[in-house]
């Protein structure tokens, strides 16, 4: 009778589902699970304080649950005397301790991880079995064989066929409704008056107070703060969280998606892509309890189609791009944008009242929804020609849901359209009337959206088109830039020249 291990099973921060497939046909007696926190993980970036606390306390509720499910669970905190701070020293350490004969692992979300990952059935000389993530709706291997000879990969193509694929909204072969998609619905402003639903916040337990205070201290550096913390960190909480949307908030998600107010950055939103992204919720779950709220009348279909397509059409089109595109994907400057991050993103010290306002959600809550990220935080980044790489590195860092598969095709492909138009047909480029029409932010500003050129003018309305005119190169052929290309034509020389003039003074002056 041997004492020795028989798999050692790695769950990682961001793979806390009780389905994962690296707990597949577990053996209670022979396996052990090995979960770690490490330094390496919470400082590739200087992840948001709220987004460390949930991650490192949604695993310490994940293992307990497997502890009382009777699963031998070997779970290292990151201030363990012991911890050598890194994915790999942890696992090298538990072979030693355990000699399993084998280990297995859910494929990593990112490609970083998966490229030391691949070392280490020789580095470790046992079995490393990479099992497949069945917890998406589709696989990479299945996008690829969709982009395969396509010179467009458009979202909303890929979407149909998961909608296919799902039958989610389907009504035979032909979507509900007789149309797949509803967003000329979803673009309203917030109409005076209208009562928001208040965020569900869930008050941290014992648990999530330890590590509170432990991150307290230990990133004290790291960007945010955390007197606001509300995140689920279970499963029944997430389930809660999940409820709460589809009963408050879904009815009403549709219409006005992409409208911004200051103070109310959550408005109708649903809150869950960090639950999502570390693995409490399953994105077959919230589209189908969206998909039961529609067929029981609760909600219309222009809210339960825009949120199903949001999770079956965008979640999974993105992460089919990276796994597609990478590595070389990050590597990309299609508008050769060099500037430097400007130090607002980080402290929210600008007298541009959109930005700052959407800074600020971001830094209270680890959380900003999804037109405050593109068409204002992405927006600027976009018209100031600030590098990919920092840009990215900011997205990634202060937001709760931020783990690179999905981070880096957002912000890459679609605010800053460095992929050259991989993701995006065009740049999400927008002057100050955009933001005027779906926010209040410009009544509290110093800037006027009416204004285009002067003190008063606003930022984004002579960026917008000093962003066409040095991008002209690139851009001007693009058939969906080709009216603000004509508008630009026929500006007077002078006016161009102040325009020029204007952004050249403001750029420098970041
Ligand atoms: P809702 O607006 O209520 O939408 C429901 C769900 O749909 C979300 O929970 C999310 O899982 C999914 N979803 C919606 N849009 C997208 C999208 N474009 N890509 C992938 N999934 C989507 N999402 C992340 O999960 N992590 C990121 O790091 C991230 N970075 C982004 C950066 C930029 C520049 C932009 C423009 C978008 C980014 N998004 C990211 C997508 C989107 O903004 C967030 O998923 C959304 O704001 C999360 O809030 P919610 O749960 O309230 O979403
Ligand atoms: C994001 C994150 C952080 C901050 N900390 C940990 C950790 O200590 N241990 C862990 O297993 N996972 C952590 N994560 C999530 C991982 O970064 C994520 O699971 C991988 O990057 C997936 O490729
Ligand atoms: Fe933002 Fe311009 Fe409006 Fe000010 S005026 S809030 S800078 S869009």
């Amino acid at each position: 009778m041997t004492d020795r291990v028989g798999s050692l099973r790695l769950i990682l921060g961001d793979q806390l589902s009780h389905s994962i497939s690296s707990l597949n046909a577990i053996d209670f007696k022979r396996d052990i699970v090995v979960m770690v926190e490490v330094a390496t993980e919470t400082t590739y970036v200087p992840h948001h304080k709220q987004k460390i606390v949930l991650i490192l306390s949604a695993m310490r509720h994940f293992a307990e649950e497997l502890s009382e499910r009777g699963i031998r669970v070997d779970y290292v905190k990151l201030d363990s005397a012991e911890n050598t701070g890194s994915f790999s020293g942890e696992v090298q350490r538990a072979i030693k301790q355990y000699k399993p004969e084998r280990v297995m692992v859910t494929e990593p979300s990112e490609y970083r991880v998966r490229q030391f990952m691949d070392d280490w059935q020789d580095a470790f000389g046992l079995p490393v079995h990479i099992l497949e993530d069945t917890r998406f709706f589709s696989t990479p291997n299945e996008f690829a064989k969709w982009a395969d000879g396509k010179k467009q990969l458009r979202m909303e193509f890929f979407y149909r066929e998961m909608r296919r694929k799902t039958g989610l909204l389907m009504q035979g072969s032909e979507p509900i409704g007789e149309q797949w998609n509803f967003d000329h619905d979803n673009r309203k402003a917030l109409p005076k008056g209208l009562s928001l639903p208040t965020r569900r916040r869930f008050e941290p337990d014992a648990i999530t107070l330890d590590v509170i205070q432990m991150v307290g201290e230990r990133f004290e550096n790291h960007p945010g703060g955390l007197s606001n913390f509300g995140w689920p960190a279970t499963r029944i909480d997430a389930l809660s969280a999940l409820d709460h949307f589809i009963d408050a908030c879904l009815p009403s998600f549709g219409d006005v998606q992409d409208a911004m107010k200051q103070g109310e950055s959550f408005l109708f939103h649903a809150l869950i892509s960090p639950m999502l992204n570390i693995g409490l919720l399953l994105p077959d779950e919230a589209c189908r309890k969206a998909e039961a709220a529609y067929h029981s009348g609760h909600a219309p279909l222009n809210a339960v189609e825009g949120f199903i397509r949001q999770i079956l059409g965008w979640r999974e089109y993105v992460r089919g791009l990276y796994w597609l595109k990478m590595p070389n994907y990050a590597e990309g400057n299609a508008l050769n944008a060099n500037r430097p991050l400007p130090a607002f993103y980080w402290t929210g010290e600008t007298s541009m009242n959109c930005l700052k306002q959407c800074v600020g959600d971001t830094m209270r809550n680890a959380y900003a929804h999804h037109i405050q990220r593109l068409m204002v935080l992405g927006n600027f980044a976009l018209l100031a020609g600030i590098q990919p790489r920092e840009v990215e590195e900011w997205f990634l860092a202060v937001y709760a849901d931020a783990f690179e598969w999905v981070e880096l095709p957002n912000v890459h492909g679609m605010a800053l359209f460095a992929d050259g138009g991989v993701m995006a047909s065009k740049p999400y480029a927008a002057s100050g009337s955009y933001i005027d029409r779906m926010s209040d932010y410009c009544s509290d500003c110093t800037y006027s959206p009416k204004e285009k050129l002067g003190a008063k003018a606003c930022p984004f309305n002579y960026l917008y088109w000093d962003f066409l005119a040095r991008n002209r190169p690139v851009l001007s052929n693009n058939q969906r830039l080709a009216m603000p290309y004509r508008s630009l034509a026929v500006m007077s020389f002078e006016k161009r020249e102040q325009i020029a003039s204007e952004a050249k003074q403001f750029l420098d002056g970041l």
